[in-house]
Formats: C-alpha cells, structure tokens, sequence
C-alpha cells in the first residue's frame, strides 16, 4: 500500500485528497486531513477520482474515424491524420475557418492550462470559443474595464466576512465558483457562528438559501434592476462611504446619476421583491462592519450579465469593502501570469454572421453554428475542441450538433468518446487526473486564502501528456508537420515564458513541460518560493489571508477604479427601458447544479449518478396544478428552438413562475461509449436554451431565464 497526496482537479475549490494504492490500482481516496487549506473535506465527486482512474470507457488510445467507424490507432499515426488534413483547409480557406472551441476542465489542467494557448495562438484564428462564454465572461468584461485587468477578480474574504450577500450562486453544492474555498459550508456557519449573516438571492431555495438568515425569491435575469436598487439607496439615504478607496475612485457621480431612475419602488414588480425588503438589504450593506457582495453564474448567464457582474463590485466599492479585509479582496497568487501591460479592451474584432464584438480574444459560442453554417470567406470549416462538451453544453446544441455534422474535419482532444467527441475525426486522449502532475495556477487567481500546493503525477502512464499533443498540433499548425520536435517548441515556450515573467530561464534547469513554467513563475511570482519548496510540501504551503493590494493591482489608463466606464454604462438605458414594460409573467426556465455532477460529465460512473442526481423539470406547485401537471408525470417543455420531454418534479423550492432542468444531460445519443452515461440519460436541457438570447455586452448566453412553455407530455 502506499499513499499520494494529491489536489483534487475536478471543481474550484483545490481539495487536498489522499489516495491510498494498492500497486497501481486506488483503494481509497479520503480528505487529507492536513491538507494547509481544505483540511479534510471532500465531496462525492473527489472521492470518485479513482473510479473516474479506472473507468474502462475513458480512451487510453487515440481513434480516428475511418468509414464512419472509430479505429484506435498509434499517436504517430493520429498525429499524421490530422498532419494530412487540416493544413490543406487552412492554406486552401485560411486560419479563420479552424475554430477552436476549449471547455472546462481545461483550466483545472495544468498542462492544457499553458500549452493549450500556445497551439491557439500558434493557429491564429479569429474563431476561439469557449465555455466562458457560457459561464463567467461577464465577469472578466467588467473586472477588465473596472480594474484595467480582466484576471483582477475580487473575492469575498468569507474567513473574516460579517455580512454576505450571495446572487445567484450555490456554493453549498457548486463547491463556489470565482471563489477558491474548500467546505464553504464550513465557512458560510463559521460566519453565522460569529455574528454574521448569510442573505440568498435566488429563484430557488436552494441549499445555501435554506441555510441563509434571509432568501429572497427573485425573478430570474432581475438582478441588475435588484442591484441598481440598491445602488439607489445607497445614494439616497447618504450612506455611501468609500473609506480608503475614495482617492482611487473615478465616476462616483455618474453612478449616482445612473442609479436614480432603479428606486426600490421601480424594480420591485420586476424582481418580485418588496420595496421595503431592498431597502433594507441596502441598509444592512452599509451597516455590517464589513461585508461582501457576490454574484455567480445565475447573475452572469442572463441578458443583463456584465451590467449585474459591474454592479456587484459597484456595492462593494460603494460601501467601502472593496479591497477590505472582512470584504472582497484581490488574491495575491504564487505563481500569476505576470501582470498586464496592455489598456483592456473588448471589440478588436467581431464575428463574421452575428457582429457580436470579441471578448478576452473570444467570440460568443452561442454563434459558433452560425459561422459553421453560413457560407462565404471566413466560414468556419474544421474545429478543435479541447476538453469540452458543446453539444451538450451550450445553448441550441441540437443545432451546434446538426452544425458539426458538416464540417470538414474535426480534432476532439478528450478521455471520452461523447456527445461532441463522437463527431471528431480524430480523438486523443489525455492522462487521468492519476496520472499527470497539478497546479491550480487558474483557481489559486481566485482563493479565498492565498495557498499554493504542488501535486506530482501519482501513476505512470503510457499516453502522452496533453502538452505534449498540444506541441504537437503547434508543430501541425506551423508548417512543421506531425514529426516536429517537442523538446525544441518546449524549450520555446520556456524562453517565452522566462521572458514575458523578467526571470532567467536557467533557474528551471533540469526540468521541461509545466514542472518548468511553474518554476518560473513561481520564481518571478511575489513569494520567496520555488518549485522544489512546494515538492517537499504535499499538504501544500499557506501563503496567509488575503491583503489589501489598491493601488498596485490596478492597471486602468487613469490608475483609478473606473467606477462608470462607458463601455458598461452605455448598456444601462436597455435596462432602463424595461422599467417601463409591464414584467413578464410567461414560464421561464432556469438550471440547477447536482452534488455529484460535474457539467456534463462524470455521468458514467456508477456511484454518481445513482446518488442523487434527478434531471426532473421542477415546477411550482401552482403552476404544475394550472398546468394539469403531476409529480411524476411527463412534461414537454419547449421553447423558441425546441423541445424536451422531461419527469415532472413538483416543489415549492422552485419560485411561481420558474421551471428547473439541470444541465449537462441527455445522454442516449448513437455513437458515445459511455455505457453509464447512456443507460441513465436524463435530457439535455440545452436543447431549448436560445441561441438568440445573450447578455449584449459581452455575449455570454442566456442559460438562466429562457422563456418555455410546459405541459403535460
Ligand atoms: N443550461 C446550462 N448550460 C450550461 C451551464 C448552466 O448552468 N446551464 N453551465 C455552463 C458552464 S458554467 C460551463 S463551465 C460549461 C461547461 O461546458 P464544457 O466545458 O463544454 O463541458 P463539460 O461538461 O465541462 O465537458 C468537459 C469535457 O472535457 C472532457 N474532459 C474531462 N477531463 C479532461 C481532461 O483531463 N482532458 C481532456 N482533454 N478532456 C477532459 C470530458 O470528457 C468532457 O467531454 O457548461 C455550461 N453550460
Ligand atoms: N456539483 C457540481 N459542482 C459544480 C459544477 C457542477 O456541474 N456540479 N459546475 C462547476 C462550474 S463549471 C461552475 S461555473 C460552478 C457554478 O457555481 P454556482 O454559480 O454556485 O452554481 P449553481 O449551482 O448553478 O448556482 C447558480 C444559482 O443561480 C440561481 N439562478 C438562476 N437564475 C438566476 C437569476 O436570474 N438570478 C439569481 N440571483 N439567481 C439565479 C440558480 O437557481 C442557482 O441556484 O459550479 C462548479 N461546481
Ligand atoms: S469539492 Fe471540488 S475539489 Fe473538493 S473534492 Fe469535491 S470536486 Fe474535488
Ligand atoms: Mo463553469
């Protein structure tokens, strides 16, 4: 028996595991108790990390399609397939028509966290996709216009915090998002324990809601209305005090002027809260000693998105908690990208059907179909996705499915044959979380406390490592052919890398691959630490509680917090003007993460989705008996673009008005090989989300607030 400690790569919150191993087979996985930050939590989906190990249908060779049939091949021969044809489209059409489309587990991988960038840029197309615009890009838009800095994301300091006001987020069973922090559920009691209180908004009464001190209810995609209300409060009743920030603030009073119309009398038949409960949610801001706004992906996928994700940190600043202890904070990481020297901007380019502007050097995928499917220069004809599920991931996948099916080739880097994999042409797989080694570079940017933990690959293996593939289809992309020399890009990207962090790339020697570039940004990072420190610590090294870092942090034009940047404000008049519609009372559809899902996948191990997975439509208990429903029955849902079947699940968690499908179902499609999966399927909730629907500014899809109807199927 022997014993590895490892950090756990499937969700933000960077649990330290113990896996106990007979030879090279798991036995246990548990909390590692002397883990420096999570301290022994774990959650389902952690102690899986053996069966996902072992799991027969992950691929552990590459396949390549040959008269519709998947045949496994050797590396050198996958690597020559795609060697004969993508080069051909790119001379023939250019490299805009190679779309990439990367997903998530990507940023909890290491290696395809550094080398995946490194064959996009080496690509060089205008048509990079991802699931952050699905997820958090709304977030990036405004910290990049607010702070100078997209990366700059405040994080609430839950160890210190009296007064929480969460949006649209479940971290009891999301493990937090933008927001590192192993057992939040430990933290959020350890709040309430000290005096503090926990106030929910959100249209579910979700776990977190049920532990909170207060939950409000709220219409779904509101929350801008909800937060410009407060704002107005904030203002009105005098009580804005921006303490040590008010020398670094620019546009205090555009924000006030911008505010005026959003009276809690105004939003309240909009956000379905009472008036006199925003007042006082505003008043309870301004009172705690300190106290921290944060929002999550309810308040991000929705048409208001980047206007909500600015006025959380507008809240934060106003009150004065922004960059306080007790508030949110910037994390100071070990080992960052080093720091921006370019002004943020969005809009260099724009996609070719749509004109929606590109965000962080990516376009929406919700027009991915589009540029598939429409003709003339620039369409897109080949994709790569890496490490991710759009066809079960995001908004009109029935479409993006059909869309996919005309391309003329397509590279799946996955470790299962899926809903999307199984149209590549080619799939190479990557190591198991097992067998590779791990740094939450991306998640440590986001910490609560700032720690860093090193985890070596626990077990050898036979598959190349995914930077090395990535290298590999760098050498494709740049003329060099399939054969190209791994060693020499690798060294490359090492210079490049000592170059951009202002360190000699000698003070890696001996080591390639990530074990390098993390050494050297640990090297150049704000600690005194070095690669070989954090191998001689496998609970990890604790860095402190988060500081104040304004003004250093900030790298807008000005050097000040640009508290009314046009760029955001120009889309408040939208806003405004739906004060004066009469609010919608149409069914609206949002989603709901599962304790033991992850997205869309991990559905193919048995003890997950025999727990307590049910993709069921919750509905309200008054509208399921309007709507001739019944708990167990069959409901049609449908929408603009489609329509689901779907068990009904009648409960009064869900708000009047609201229905709930979790994503990341609907398993039973022909051609996956994942037999897990596929015997327990559920249905793809994505298949009625609207592709039309996106928050303007920064594309990111509408996946909470999707008008549906409903009835008895
Ligand atoms: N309706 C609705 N849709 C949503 C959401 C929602 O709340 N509602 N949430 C959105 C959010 S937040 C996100 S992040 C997206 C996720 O969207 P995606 O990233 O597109 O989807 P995932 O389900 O995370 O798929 C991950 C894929 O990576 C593969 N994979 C896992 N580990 C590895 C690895 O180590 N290497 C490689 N190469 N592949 C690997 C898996 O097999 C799987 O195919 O979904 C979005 N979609
Ligand atoms: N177990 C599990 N954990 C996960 C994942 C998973 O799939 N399963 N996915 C991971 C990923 S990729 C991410 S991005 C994170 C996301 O982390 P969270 O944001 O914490 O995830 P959700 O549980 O989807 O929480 C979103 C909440 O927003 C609510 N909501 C919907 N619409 C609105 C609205 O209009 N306004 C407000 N205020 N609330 C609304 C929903 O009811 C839901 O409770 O979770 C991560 N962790
Ligand atoms: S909470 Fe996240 S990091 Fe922790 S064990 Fe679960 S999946 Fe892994
Ligand atoms: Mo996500």
């Amino acid at each position: 028996m022997t014993t590895a400690y490892v950090t756990c790569p499937l969700c933000e919150a960077t649990c330290g595991l113990e896996v106990t191993l007979d030879a090279d087979r798991v036995t246990r996985v548990r909390g590692d108790a002397e883990d420096v930050f999570s301290k022994g939590y774990l959650c389902p989906k952690g102690a899986s990390l053996g069966a996902l190990h072992h799991d027969p249908d992950r691929l552990t060779k590459p396949l390549v399609k040959r008269d519709g049939e998947f045949v496994e091949v050797g590396w050198d021969e996958a690597f020559e397939e795609i060697g004969r044809r993508l080069p051909p489209l790119i001379e023939r059409y250019g490299r805009d028509s190679v779309a990439v489309y990367a997903g998530n587990p990507g940023a909890h991988n290491l290696a395809l966290i550094l080398y995946g960038r490194v064959f996009y840029k080496a690509l060089g197309t205008k048509n990079f996709y991802s699931a952050t615009s699905v997820d958090q890009l709304p977030k990036h838009f405004s910290s990049g216009y607010l702070f100078g800095d997209p990366l700059a994301i405040p994080v609430p300091d839950l160890d210190r915090t009296r007064q929480l006001l969460v949006l649209g987020a479940n971290p009891l069973v999301s493990n937090g998002s933008l927001m590192t922090a192993p057992d939040t559920r430990g933290k959020l009691r350890a709040i309430q324990r000290r005096g503090g209180r926990i106030v929910v908004v959100d249209p579910r009464r979700t776990r977190t809601a049920r532990m909170a001190d207060e939950h409000h209810p709220i219409v779904p995609g509101t929350d801008a209305l909800l937060l410009f209300a407060l704002v107005n409060v904030l203002f009105a009743e005098d009580r804005v005090a921006l303490g040590r920030l008010g020398e670094h603030v620019a546009g205090l009073d555009e924000v006030r002027e911008l505010a005026r119309p959003f009276t809690p009398e105004a939003v309240a038949p909009h956000t379905g809260i009472a008036a006199g409960a925003i007042r006082r949610m505003a008043l309870d801001l301004a009172d705690a000693e300190c106290a921290a706004v944060y929002g999550r992906i309810g308040t991000t996928t929705q048409a208001f998105g980047t206007v909500a994700s600015w006025l959380v940190d507008v809240l934060n600043v106003l009150t004065g908690n922004l960059d306080r202890e007790g508030g949110v904070l910037f994390p100071l990481a070990a080992a960052g990208p080093s720091s921006r020297s370019r002004a943020f901007t969005t809009g260099r380019w724009a996609s070719r059907v749509r004109g929606y502007p590109e965000v962080l050097g990516e376009l929406p995928v919700a027009t991915l179909a589009d540029e598939i499917e429409t003709p003339g220069e620039g369409q897109v004809r080949a994709l790569v996705t890496i490490s991710g599920n759009p066809c079960v991931s995001t908004p009109n996948a029935g479409r993006l499915s059909q869309a996919l099916g005309r391309l003329d080739f397509m590279v799946s880097l996955d470790i299962y044959l899926n809903e999307t994999s199984r149209q590549a042409d080619v799939i190479l797989p990557g190591p198991s979380p097992l067998e590779r080694p791990h740094y939450d570079l991306a998640l440590y940017q986001l910490a609560v406390r700032n720690v860093a933990n090193w985890t070596p690959a626990t077990l050898p293996t036979d598959l190349p490592q995914e930077w090395e593939t990535a290298l590999r289809l760098t050498g494709i992309v740049t003329g060099q052919g399939p054969h190209a020399d791994v060693a020499v890009l690798d060294d490359f990207v090492a210079a490049e890398t000592a170059r951009r962090n202002g360190v000699d790339v000698a003070l890696a020697a001996g080591r390639t691959g990530p074990e390098r570039l993390v050494d050297l940004m640990l090297h150049a990072g704000p600690y005194d630490l070095t690669l070989a420190d954090l191998e001689a610590a496998p609970h990890g090294v604790d860095l402190g509680p988060l500081r104040p870092r304004i003004p250093e942090v900030l790298s807008t034009a000005s050097g000040r917090i640009e508290l009314a940047p046009p760029a955001i404000t120009g889309d408040v008049a939208r806003l405004r003007a739906t004060l004066s519609g009469t609010p919608a009372d149409g069914l609206v559809l949002i989603g709901r993460r599962q304790l033991g899902s992850n997205n869309s996948w991990m559905h193919n191990l048995t003890q997950l989705v025999r727990g307590t997975n049910r993709c069921t439509v919750q509905v309200h208990p008054d509208d399921a008996a309007r709507l001739g429903l019944a708990d167990g029955g069959l409901a049609s849902v449908t929408s603009r673009v489609g329509k689901l079947e779907v068990p009904v699940e009648v409960t009064d968690e869900v708000r009047r008005g609201v229905v709930s499908i979790p994503h990341g179902w609907g398993h039973d499609v022909d051609g996956v090989r994942t037999r897990v999966a596929r015997a327990n399927p559920g249905v793809n909730s994505n298949l009625v989300a609207d592709e039309q629907l996106i928050d303007a500014l920064s594309g990111t899809a509408v996946l909470n607030g999707i008008p549906v109807e409903v009835a008895p199927a």
